[in-house]
């Protein structure tokens, strides 16, 4: 049988002339191609509400969480910086309870960019809500922008041996679109990688079955094929 693998959507809250709405679910196309050519089957989950998470993990047997806006760091008992920048709650609540059912079901869970981050709040854990004023030790550029998002720009400095021995080159440059990353890990995880300043950039949990990366993989599928084995890395979890 074909794994299914739910992937939350994001959505628009702005009014988006394109669309003649406010409001628009969405996936960028990148994560489906990842999941796809790794043999297994894309089905995204419209943000809905929180009680919606058992039938939609009952339905799937892996979740993707994507990229995207900032965690609100009212899930982690703290008030907005003035460097956050856009959050919604509605999206935070549903990957949230879809995080927390998927561990209760043993369904495992990849997280990318944000996806990581709301592993670790689910779990008890903190986020630097902007890195450049926040993190003192900063002295590697993780938001590569105006450079494009194929092009990987920074190093990892690995912490053990973990899901991704041989699945990313251990000399590998990753891409970076982050302001804001893990402050304190949350407990029972694994910190597999960091970047060479110190940023929590991959984690991992055997016992729960989480993978988490800071960078985004998806982005570098079309300029860096070998980048799909670690969609199929995780698929093979399943
Ligand atoms: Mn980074």
């Amino acid at each position: 049988m074909v794994k299914k693998i739910g992937i939350p959507s994001n959505n628009v809250l702005h009014a988006n002339p394109r669309f003649g709405t406010n409001y628009v679910d969405y996936m960028q196309k990148n994560y489906i191609d990842g999941v796809a050519n790794a043999g297994a089957l894309p089905i995204i989950l419209p943000i809905g509400d929180t009680k919606l998470a058992e039938d939609y993990i009952n339905t799937v047997d892996a979740l993707l969480l994507a990229g995207g806006q900032d965690v609100s760091p009212e899930y982690f008992g703290e008030e907005p910086h003035l460097k956050l920048a856009e959050i919604d709650h509605g999206r935070d609540d549903f990957e949230l309870a879809l995080v927390r059912e998927a561990i209760r079901q043993e369904k495992p869970i990849f997280g990318i960019c944000r996806g990581l981050q709301v592993i670790n709040v689910a779990l008890g854990g903190t986020l630097y809500q902007d890195l450049p004023s926040q993190y003192a030790g900063m002295t590697v550029k993780h938001n590569q922008y105006p450079t494009k998002w194929y092009m990987p720009t920074h190093h990892l400095v690995w912490q053990g041996h973990s899901w991704l021995d041989g699945v990313v080159d251990e000399t590998a440059l990753v891409n970076s679109f982050h302001h804001q990353a893990v402050k304190d890990l949350a407990e029972g995880l694994t910190l597999d990688a960091t970047s060479t300043d110190g940023v929590i950039e991959a984690f991992s949990d055997e016992l729960r079955h989480l993978y988490a990366v800071q960078w985004h993989p998806e982005m570098l599928l079309m300029a860096h094929p070998e980048t799909q084995k670690l969609f199929n890395a995780f698929v093979a979890k399943i």
